[in-house]
């Protein structure tokens, strides 16, 4: 196996006996040959859109298929390999179609088959990463890739909740294409990752408008990190219309219901607010989960990413529903009109004990741009007074390597007079110590999860109006952005496409960058890494 899409890629150069994420050869392999199958059905798809053949269940499959190899998202080799056989099975439908309507589709990813599971992994051993043997181009393709898992995890969220974009689909057929066309050169292949940045903020644009439009705009927000005394179920990922359909079904039952991780955004939501049986928020970023899931002592619904491949202490308490998968755990699915029956997870918790307490306190949260911005003339009445110095825009990812202790040292070490500006689990590393507030702005904004960066690029531009300057990089915000997976590859990207500059990547610079490539970051967009926190402080206090 091969396998460098994540922070922490073994030796920052990438898994090749098995991942540190806990993903082993077999699976690593089902997904290989699943992209390479999502790649072929790109092919067929967008040369479809040529002679006018659009199907929409092909586009939501490759989106979820995309989605389901995302780092941590599905560790279940079995439901994998069915998606694979369903892919080529959809390939060969559009196929039909496509060549009907005077459509030309040939090569190896677009005919290849393979029925046995003998097959399906003597083939990934030939379409894998290492496939591409120019260091350049695979890292330019495999950035576009993991820019499009990321789309793809934001999209289906947007889907879930009945908002879709046919162009971002077009794209990611046409990105997906282009990632096995030998023709490209590198320039272009460039360009291409910047146009996915475009595409990512139209996708995280909707998504935003989707969350809002659904279940209102998050506002601030006190929510408790301790227990209650009723037995609860814990719901974790990024899926809120899961979280809603897990609502409603507890409601009058006396089970309780428990934000873990990124699932935390849920509690700023107003429709969400509104049931009293809506609990705190239990545990922290996803890399904890083993330790604080056999305390929740009830059962936990794993939404999306990030999963980490459970202790026999809790695995029977595990459930997982939409991109999520784990051998030996109940998977529930989606019925055709996108209901799901969570009535097994709420008996099994009935006759679970209630959480054991692993925290108190409250945490504060809900500063999307909606009520930021209602909050504008107090924040640029503090930016005028020079109350508040600087913004650090810190959202992204959290993880366990040792060294992201560094961003709750970077937090506590930066000046009173700035405020940080969060979203995605990486708010983890600082949301709970004790930093006060500036004339009653919390020196902490968490706008929610790492799709809600949106809101942070809303925030900013809103400012850069209001301070009336023609550059968003004139503004005193610095971008100290927390990377671990696919995600945060497409936040970037869609950065870069605004034209923010300067952002400062940690704690390591992706793997799958080759020399040039990320010489190409640097000299265009002047991306950089992390060194320590005390030149790091001052370098960006430096402007
Ligand atoms: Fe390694 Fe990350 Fe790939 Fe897992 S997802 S195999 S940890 S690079
Ligand atoms: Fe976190 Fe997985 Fe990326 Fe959504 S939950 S930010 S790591």
């Amino acid at each position: 196996m091969f396998c460098y899409q994540c922070q922490e890629a073994a030796g920052c150069k990438g898994c090749t006996v098995r991942g540190v994420c806990g993903k082993n050869e077999s699976v690593a392999k089902s997904q290989d040959i699943l992209v390479y199958a999502s790649k072929g059905l790109a092919i067929v798809s967008n040369e479809g859109r040529k002679v006018g053949v659009i199907d929409s269940k092909v586009d939501k499959y490759i989106t979820e298929n995309l989605f389901t190899t995302i780092t941590n998202a599905n560790f279940d080799r079995n439901a994998i390999l069915d998606r694979v056989k369903e892919t080529l099975r959809l390939r060969e439908e559009l196929k039909v179609k496509v060549e009907e309507a005077g459509g030309n589709v040939t090569g190896d990813a677009t005919d290849w088959s393979a029925v046995t599971e003998a097959e399906f992994d003597i083939k990934a051993e030939t379409v894998g990463v290492l496939a591409t043997e120019n260091e350049d181009v695979r890292s330019l393709r495999e950035l576009i890739i993991y820019g499009l898992k990321g789309l793809s995890a934001y999209m289906k969220h947007a889907m879930n909740l009945g908002y879709n974009n046919e162009d971002v689909h077009g794209f990611m057929a046409k990105a997906l294409a282009a990632t096995l066309d030998d023709s490209l050169t590198a320039d272009e292949l460039v360009a291409l990752a910047m146009e996915a940045g475009k595409y990512g903020v139209d996708g995280m644009a909707l998504l935003d408008q989707a969350n809002t439009g659904t279940y209102g705009h998050p506002e601030i927000t006190k929510v408790d990190i301790g227990v209650r005394n009723k037995p609860g179920i814990l719901i974790s990922g990024h899926d809120l219309k899961d979280l809603e359909l897990l609502l409603k079904q507890t409601e009058g039952t006396g089970v309780e219901v428990y934000t873990h991780s990124e699932m935390l955004a849920g509690q700023y939501y107003p429709e969400f607010k509104k049931y009293s049986h809506f609990a705190g928020n239990y545990g922290n970023a996803w890399w904890k989960q083993t330790e604080e899931f056999e305390k929740f002592n009830g059962p936990i619904l794993m939404t999306t990413n990030c999963v980490v491949p459970p202790k026999d202490s809790y695995k029977d308490k595990l459930f997982t529903t939409g991109a999520s998968g784990v051998p030996g755990c109940k998977h529930i699915d989606a019925d055709e009109n996108g209901n799901k029956d969570f009535s097994e997870i709420i008996e099994m918790a009935k006759n679970c004990k209630c959480p054991t307490e692993i925290e108190t306190g409250e945490i504060v949260g809900g500063f999307a741009h909606n009520q930021v911005l209602a909050l504008a003339d107090k924040v640029v009445d503090a930016v005028k007074s020079g109350a508040i110095k600087r913004f650090f825009v810190m959202a992204g990812c959290d993880g366990r390597a040792k060294s992201r202790n560094y961003y709750t040292d970077f937090a506590k070490a930066i000046p009173n007079d700035t405020v940080i500006l969060t979203a995605g689990c990486a708010k983890y590393k600082y949301n709970k110590l004790d930093l006060g507030d500036i004339g009653g702005i919390p020196r902490v904004l968490d706008a929610g999860q790492c799709n809600d960066s949106y809101s942070l690029v809303v925030i900013a531009l809103k400012l850069k109006e209001v301070f009336g300057l023609d550059d968003v990089n004139e503004l005193p915000i610095s971008y100290n952005i927390a990377w671990y997976e696919q995600k945060a590859v497409i936040v970037l990207l869609s950065l870069l496409y605004l034209g923010v500059k300067n952002i400062h990547l940690g704690p390591t610079l992706p793997a799958f960058l080759s020399p040039n490539v990320a010489k190409v970051l640097v000299d265009n967009f002047g991306i950089a890494g992390i060194t320590n926190v005390e030149d790091d402080v001052k370098m960006f206090m430096q402007g």
